[in-house]
């Protein structure tokens, strides 16, 4: 299946006019325009391999159709994605979800989409079939000594497979934890969980790093070992430059101030990148957007200010990806819709009058500091990131372009209706 560019661009004739018209009107007022253009332009945020089907909950799973049944699907449908919305080239893999055996033939059918390689996620947090040692009690953090080195050495074969498909970054996310007062040493489980991430650190490569990810609760409800940033912050600390803290926006309690978080992290250099989502209640993996949208523009604020007084470049000095499952939407949508939700926060974020602000910030007028964030929170910027995809090759409208196109029908009549996504 290969959305052929054409077909996009007879769309994009046919939005063109209505486009330009809200174009104009809100490009009118922007400062530095081409750069923010260039800005969104140059942004890409990494498809996770495990949200390509439908996902489900512990209560039962309902699957759609045309779902991805091998990695080679997976990267089919990423491509369409790329295709239609030219924000997300590359994907990032779970392993062993999705085991790259043949990498040279994997690596290929990516870059025949434009497609790259993003890090490589470990799963240390179930049991694979004929596993020495059960993780059922924990990974890296194990009282047994022998189950932490299997999990270690599953993390160092990761690193081997994400070299092979030149990613250069492990993501580290542990179930690791307890479920009851009194089960775990706190100390002896943090000292443990270092000591295990200090032997996969050996292990990187030069140019890789190693994202630490942190989550408060779930699948253990009592302590997590790995809990929050503080604790991902402590581990990052002692790793060394390797290593940082990966902030998944549904890994607080709630009303956590997160925008707080990245500006602190930042500030350190130890911001990882991010596992966007959107939540209402814990981990929900909701679509990008859908709840708090003016969260995620504070984030990016607060990304963008501090991204520029560090000079880092936006696109590529942190990883961008979306940790989402979908148990009702059509993945593809889903993903197309987080996508596009992320770029408007960065656009929103990219129109912020940054001196104002500084000068609201000094003379303590926080009625105006409001008003400036909210002047460009409020501004609908579609048009915008519209623009920077249509520059791109990509469509004016990627959903609307994904349903006229029926792309879902066309993968279920190649796939069939009644289909399982490998992986989770
Ligand atoms: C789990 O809650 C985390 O968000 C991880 O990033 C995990 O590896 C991913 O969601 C796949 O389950
Ligand atoms: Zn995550
Ligand atoms: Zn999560």
């Amino acid at each position: 299946m290969q959305i052929e560019k054409y077909k996009i661009d007879e769309l994009n004739h046919q939005a063109s006019s209505k486009h330009e018209r809200a174009f104009e009107y809100v490009a009118a007022d922007v400062k530095d325009l081409e750069s923010v253009l260039a800005k969104l332009e140059a942004f890409n945020v990494a498809i996770p391999s495990w949200a390509l089907g439908t996902g489900g909950t512990r209560f039962g799973r309902f699957s759609g159709g045309g779902e991805p049944r091998s990695l080679e699907e997976k990267i089919e449908d990423v491509g369409a994605i790329q295709a239609l919305n030219k924000s997300s080239n590359s994907i990032s893999l779970h392993i062993p979800w999705d085991i790259p055996s043949n990498a040279d033939a994997i690596k290929a059918a990516a870059a025949h989409h434009g497609l790259r390689f993003d890090a490589v996620n470990s799963n240390t947090f179930q049991d694979q079939k004929d596993q020495q040692h059960s993780f059922k009690y924990g990974s890296l953090h194990h009282v047994d000594k022998a189950v932490r080195k299997q999990a270690v050495e599953h993390n160092i074969e990761v690193i081997k497979y994400g070299v092979e498909l030149g990613s250069n970054a492990l993501s580290v996310w542990l179930a690791d934890g307890s479920n009851f007062p009194g089960q775990l040493n706190f100390r002896g489980a943090f000292q443990n969980t270092l000591e295990s991430l200090q032997e996969i650190y050996e292990a990187l490569p030069d140019d890789w790093k190693v994202w630490v990810e942190y989550k408060p609760y779930e699948p253990n409800f009592y302590s997590t070992t790995i809990g929050d940033w503080g604790q991902s912050l402590l581990l990052a600390n002692k790793l060394g430059p390797k290593a940082s803290t990966l902030v998944d926006l549904g890994h607080h309690l709630p009303n956590t101030n997160i925008e707080q978080i990245v500006s602190l992290l930042l500030m350190e250099g130890k911001l990882a990148g991010f596992h966007f989502n959107d939540s209402k209640y814990g981990d929900d993996d909701l679509t990008v957007g859908s709840i708090n949208p003016y969260q995620l523009f504070l984030i990016f604020n607060e990304l963008v200010e501090g991204m520029d007084a560090r000079g880092m470049t936006h696109a590529t000095d942190i990883g961008w990806m979306i940790d989402a499952s979908h148990n009702l939407k059509d993945p593809i949508e889903d993903l197309l819709q987080s996508v596009e939700a992320i770029k408007i926060a960065y656009a929103q974020a990219l129109l912020v009058d940054t001196a104002a602000l500084k000068a609201a910030q000094a003379a303590n007028d926080a009625v105006q500091a409001q008003e400036i964030l909210q002047a460009a929170y409020r501004t609908d910027v579609r048009s915008l990131v519209a623009e920077a995809r249509l520059r791109a090759g990509g469509a004016i409208n990627p959903l609307a372009a994904y349903r006229s196109l029926d792309v879902r029908g066309n993968l279920i009549k190649e796939r069939g209706a009644k289909t399982v996504a490998t992986g989770l």
